[in-house]
């Protein structure tokens, strides 16, 4: 690694990725790797806060790693691991658990999200995700973290608990972190409820694009998409209170590298039949390279485990004396 600004960021193999994730991470985690020195990790810790099958959890962790290697995600230049074999990552997560404030965590809307009506019924690991998630970033001494608007408020909890340490310890030792939200897509919304994230544990694989969906699946579920009875608007600002349009349009944006003005411009004013086939021809012609891709990969699981053994090694090499460091600040007597 070199003294280029160091990125962290982790995606869950808590199912397969969806469009969602690839407009609102990996796709910006490719562009990144110019320039910067990148640590991408695949978070299985993260993915068992909610239960796992674990024979699926396995399956799901190979084919999450193929499909970023098939996005362009280039681990002979930065790295590319996984969660669970690099143990800095729990123990740092313990002293975090302990300089994090229950108040701070019980702001968090995520937990409140996935907990639902059941928060009794959640798990610790779920409350005290955040928590782990600021282990992941400052064990790297990581400066920068592309993630979605929706982690913005873990990211601002990671510096908080980074602030308190070097407060409670008199050192200046974890840095600050900045959240690097870019793309015209923040968020990809459910295609069944486009007041909804798009999620890869949502029930309804219907909801969603997979990344390794083939082309007639995605023109089926791009043509079930939920839409409004009203034609498509010829400007942005018609699609107010229309969240699905509004959905589909950002979509084709961010597909195209385009914006929503230029999209309406050519789609504006027709039904959404017509709209539909254009974007599902448009996903079908940019998606299915990277699933042939991640299917070849995964025809050989020994070489993608060994792309996450040798990033594990790398990983732990950087993590392990940091941590070692925090620990002897805590005041862990080593012998
Ligand atoms: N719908 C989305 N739109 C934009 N960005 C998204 N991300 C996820 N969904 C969308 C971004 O993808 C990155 C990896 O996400 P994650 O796997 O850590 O967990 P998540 O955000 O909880 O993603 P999912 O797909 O909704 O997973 P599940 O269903 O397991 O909870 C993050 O940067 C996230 O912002």
């Amino acid at each position: 690694m070199t003294d280029k600004q160091r990125i962290f960021s982790g995606i869950q193999p808590s199912g397969l990725a969806t469009l969602g994730n690839y407009l609102g991470a990996i796709r910006n985690w490719v562009a990144l790797q110019d320039g910067h020195d990148c640590i991408y990790c695949v978070v299985d810790l993260h993915a068992i806060t909610e239960w796992q099958d674990p024979a699926e959890l396995q399956r799901q962790t190979r084919e999450m790693t193929a499909t970023l290697l098939a996005c362009g995600i280039d681990p002979g230049k930065h790295i590319l691991f996984l969660q669970s074999s690099v143990r800095a990552h729990a123990q740092l997560a313990w002293i975090f658990n302990c300089v994090a404030r229950l108040g701070w965590l019980n702001r968090m809307t995520q937990f409140k999200d996935k907990a639902g009506k059941d928060r009794e019924g959640a798990s610790a690991g779920l409350y005290v995700y955040p928590n782990l998630m600021a282990a992941d970033i400052l064990a790297y001494h990581a400066t920068r973290v592309p993630v979605g608007e929706d982690q913005r408020q873990h990211l601002e909890l990671a510096n908080d608990i980074a602030q308190k340490f070097n407060h409670d310890y008199g050192v200046d030792f974890f840095p600050t972190i900045e959240a690097l939200i870019t793309g015209p897509v923040p968020r990809v919304m459910s295609l069944r409820d486009g007041t909804k994230k798009m999620s890869k544990s949502d029930p309804s694989d219907q909801s969603r694009i997979n990344l390794n969906d083939d082309a007639d699946t995605i023109a089926l579920k791009i043509r079930r998409a939920k839409t409004d009875p009203e034609a498509l608007p010829s400007e942005p600002m018609g699609l107010a209170n229309r969240p699905e349009a509004r959905n589909l349009v950002g979509i084709y944006a961010a597909m195209d590298a385009t914006d929503a003005a230029a999209v309406l411009r050519q789609h504006g004013g027709k039904g959404f039949g017509p709209f539909k086939e254009a974007l599902a021809a448009l996903l079908v012609a940019k998606l299915t390279p990277i699933a042939r891709e991640t299917d070849r990969l995964l025809a050989d699981p020994a070489g993608v485990d060994a792309v996450l053994r040798e990033g594990a090694e790398r990983a732990a090499a950087i993590a392990n004396p940091i941590v070692a460091e925090a620990e002897r600040l805590v005041g862990f007597l080593r012998v």
